[in-house]
């Protein structure tokens, strides 16, 4: 079996980490093919949203460490910069929604490139874990970015240094994800919300994700610069022409990505 499955549904791609038996550990060859398929959905005009999610009882358990055990110190920046940091980069700029269906633990890496994603979800029995420290290594994957602008400094900073596991629910209560759906209704639920996502103006969701991705470091006034620059860009969409003609005319829009 592949260790990426990949699929289209309308104008969803779904994503989904199958390496089971290993909790879907990111071997190079995933970690790789997870990059390419990242990068088809950037090119497809078709595709307007990205759903990613784990085959069996996890999302994903990190790097697959059974790949790693010969490896130095140098070799490890390596696997950064070949395989997770161009994975991240690519979720924080791919120009669609990205949704993290998070069905199990989401260790190491795996937690962290769930982080990356736009909106993130996770079944009422998932759990997260900062497990670096526990192998004497550092967060990587954009963990120490992402995990104090989202629970706050010390939060961020207990959790990877004790790499507590963390219930989805606490999780969300932290302001690290935004819903929990029971284990039952998790992928009807999810797939729900990936299909509204899909059908609303694209492009509009682009320029948000954008303008948060500058948020993180602008000033006030860079930041208003930011929203001049991406509104007006936005109000030259056939989505917003056809969202406002929608409104005027009593009806639901009909958004074709453009
Ligand atoms: O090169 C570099 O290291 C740089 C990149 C670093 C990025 C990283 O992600 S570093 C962090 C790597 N990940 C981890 O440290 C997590 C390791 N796994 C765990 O701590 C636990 O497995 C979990 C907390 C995720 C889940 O625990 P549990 O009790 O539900 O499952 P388990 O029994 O530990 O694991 C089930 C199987 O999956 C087991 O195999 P077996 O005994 O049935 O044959 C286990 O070895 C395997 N597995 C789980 N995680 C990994 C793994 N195999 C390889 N790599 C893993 N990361």
């Amino acid at each position: 079996m592949p260790s990426i499955l990949f699929e289209t549904k309308d104008n969803i791609a779904i994503i989904t980490f199958n390496r089971p038996e290993k909790l879907n550990a990111f071997n190079r060859e995933m970690a790789l093919l997870f990059r390419e398929k990242l990068n088809y959905c950037q090119n497809d005009k078709s595709i307007r949203c990205v759903y990613i999610t784990g085959s069996g009882k996890a999302f994903s358990a990190g790097q697959d460490l059974s790949e790693v055990t010969d490896a130095d110190a140098a070799a490890i920046n390596k696997i950064l910069q070949e395989q997770y940091n161009p994975i991240v980069w690519k979720l924080r700029t791919l120009e669609k929604p990205v949704v993290a269906a998070v069905n199990g633990v989401a260790a190491g890496a795996g937690a962290n490139i769930a982080l990356a994603c736009d909106i993130i979800f996770a079944k009422e029995s998932a759990y997260f874990t900062q497990t670096f420290s526990k192998i004497g290594l550092i967060p990587d994957s954009g963990g120490t970015y992402f995990l104090p602008r989202y629970v706050g400094w010390q939060k961020a900073s207990a959790l990877m240094m004790l790499g507590d596991k963390i219930s989805s629910s606490d999780a969300e209560k932290m302001g690290m994800l935004y819903k929990v759906f029971s284990d039952s209704m998790f992928k009807e639920e999810t797939m729900k919300i990936a299909e509204k996502l899909s059908k609303m103006p694209t492009k509009s969701l682009a320029m948000i994700k954008h303008a948060l991705n500058f948020s993180a470091n602008n000033t006030f006034e860079e930041q208003l610069k930011v929203e001049d620059e991406y509104q007006q860009r936005a109000a030259e969409t056939k989505d917003y022409k056809e969202g406002v003609k929608a409104f005027l005319e009593k009806r639901e829009p009909e958004f074709t990505g453009e």
